[in-house]
């Protein structure tokens, strides 16, 4: 096997493009799809700065090497879960990471407000994806505000966007397919705009180049991961990618050109108002997340309550 690009013996192949590489022209090759699909999709330029939110997997990882030796002014964003020794090596991983490229990163521990993922899951009785989701939008928000920047990337790849996409289809939640896009324009002044360089790279595509480029990432799943409806969505594309290379692509990428606008909506007048726990765009008189917030003081509060004790009477 032979590399495409340049003929000298080939590391790997992809199938759904077909072609293979050797180790510097699939560098080559992941770098420019990235820069491509950053331009193609006007996602930011040379003066944005950018908020990248990393977990300490591959993808998110993977994306900040690449926008920071691009030469864009990158943050790197880490939101600590409190999700055991999961959430523990995930931090540790990005931190070295960052370390070790002398790239800027701030992070934000749940758990130093005493507050992870799973006391949530434990007060409010919630799934936990839910939760960690509502957390996310909001700590992701919060902190592009706080660190001045003007667009939040996300290291959602081709897999994820093809699953995703799956799922919204499967159940015509057309609110959501409406929002499923690389680029999401903000609609508040406190908000900025949402992107996902990865959502044409393919997760073989992104743990290839963490290998050949000696990122050392967190391999597990976190485990509220497992059973989710996302992995069986994935396990279906996989066998139609198996038989038919490129359909996940096609699938996300005909999505974005030639269905979505289908769905598009009339957003105006969203989060039109401002959260009276903290001051950001809400619906209501809170936000999500404020609301969650409050309902998981509310029950720890009942929780702790002491019995009554049964009257003489
Ligand atoms: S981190 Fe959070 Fe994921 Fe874990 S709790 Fe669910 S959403 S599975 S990307
Ligand atoms: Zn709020």
């Amino acid at each position: 096997m032979k590399c495409t690009r340049c003929r000298e013996p080939a590391e790997v192949k992809l199938r759904a493009h077909n072609s293979a590489f050797c180790r510097s022209c699939f560098v080559f090759f992941f770098q420019r799809r990235v820069a491509r699909a950053v331009e193609h999709e006007k996602m930011f330029d040379r003066a944005s700065r950018i908020l990248v939110a990393v977990s300490g997997g591959k993808d998110s990882l993977a994306l900040w090497e690449v926008l920071a030796e691009e030469g864009y002014t990158t943050v790197g964003f880490h939101l600590a879960l409190g999700i055991g020794g999961y959430s523990s090596r995930s931090r540790e991983r990005t931190e070295a990471f960052a370390a070790k490229r002398g790239l800027d990163l701030r992070v934000h521990a749940l758990a130093d407000e005493g507050l992870g993922i799973p006391d949530i899951v434990s007060a409010t009785r919630r799934p936990a994806c839910s939760a960690c989701g509502t957390f996310k939008r909001h700590y992701f928000d919060a902190a592009a505000l706080e660190f001045g920047c003007d667009v939040i990337a996300t290291g959602h790849n081709l897999d994820d966007e093809a699953a995703r996409l799956l799922g919204n289809v499967l159940h015509w939640q057309t609110d959501h397919l409406a929002r499923q896009k690389p680029v999401m324009q903000p609609r508040h002044e406190k908000f900025v705009r949402k992107v996902k360089p990865l959502y044409l790279t393919s997760e073989l595509e992104t743990a290839t180049y963490s290998f050949m480029r000696g990122i050392d990432y967190v391999v597990e799943e976190c485990p509220n991961a497992a059973g989710a409806s996302q992995l069986t969505y994935k396990a279906v594309l996989d066998r139609l990618e198996d038989t038919s290379p490129g359909t996940k692509v096609g699938f996300v990428r005909d999505f974005v050109v030639r269905g979505s606008a289908a769905f598009a909506r009339d957003e105006e007048g969203d989060s039109a108002r401002t959260c009276e726990g903290c001051g950001m765009p809400s619906f209501g008189a809170l936000c999500s997340f404020c609301s969650l917030r409050a309902e998981v003081d509310r029950k720890l509060a009942a929780r702790a309550k002491p019995a009554p004790t049964p009257s003489n009477a």
